[in-house]
């Protein structure tokens, strides 16, 4: 970056701070939890404790602060998805890509979900997560699974991420970033 860049870059994150909520959604055992605390913290622990209900966590990034809700994804949370979702500047839908049996519910849920319409519009990116497992759906074939293509209602944006290896969390974060709204 060039010096008189980062000298406006500098001049703008005095005047503009950015804000942006978003919702963590996705089956049980996916990897929303973890991936919460790979882009709050960077730290990664095969022990984790599902969520019960949601937990909200502020994570700021440059000038952006993000407030995000991570949600439980066991089936008896689901019916909640909805309403953590209306009023956020975007939705992460996290799937797990190296556990096939569970692809066709996560496909259907994630259907399910963006069929409300109240939901209407809200940018959509879809995370493959755990490519480090030997076996793990390409991008091509998550993208085909989940049907991504037939989602003409909005943006949709998918990457492949690693939690475990921190693979891709950079071009998360900024996706993020970018989707954020200014404040005032
Ligand atoms: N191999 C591998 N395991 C991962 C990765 N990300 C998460 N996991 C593991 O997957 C398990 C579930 O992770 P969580 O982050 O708790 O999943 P969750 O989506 O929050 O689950 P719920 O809260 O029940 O909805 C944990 O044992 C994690 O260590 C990854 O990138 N690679
Ligand atoms: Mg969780």
């Amino acid at each position: 970056m060039g010096l008189w860049e980062a000298f406006l870059n500098w001049l703008r994150s005095l005047f503009f701070k950015q804000e942006m909520e978003l919702s963590l959604i996705g089956l049980q055992n996916a990897g929303k939890t973890s991936l919460v605390n790979v882009v709050a913290t960077g730290g990664y622990s095969e022990d984790m404790i599902p969520t019960v209900g949601f937990n909200m966590r502020k994570v700021t990034k440059g000038n952006v602060t993000i407030k995000l809700w991570d949600l439980g994804g066991q089936p008896r949370f689901r019916s909640m998805w909805e309403r953590y979702c209306r009023a956020v500047s975007a939705i992460v839908y996290v799937v797990d890509a190296a556990d096939f049996d569970n692809l066709s519910i996560s496909k259907s849920e994630l259907h399910d979900l963006l069929s409300k319409p109240s939901l209407n519009g809200i940018p959509l990116l879809v995370l493959g997560n755990k490519i480090d497992k030997p076996g793990a759906l390409s991008k091509e074939s998550l993208v085909d699974q989940m049907d991504l293509k037939s989602i003409t209602d909005r943006e949709v944006c998918c990457f492949m991420i690693s939690c475990k290896n921190s693979t891709n969390i950079d071009s998360v974060i900024d996706w993020l970033v970018k989707h954020s709204k200014s404040k005032n």
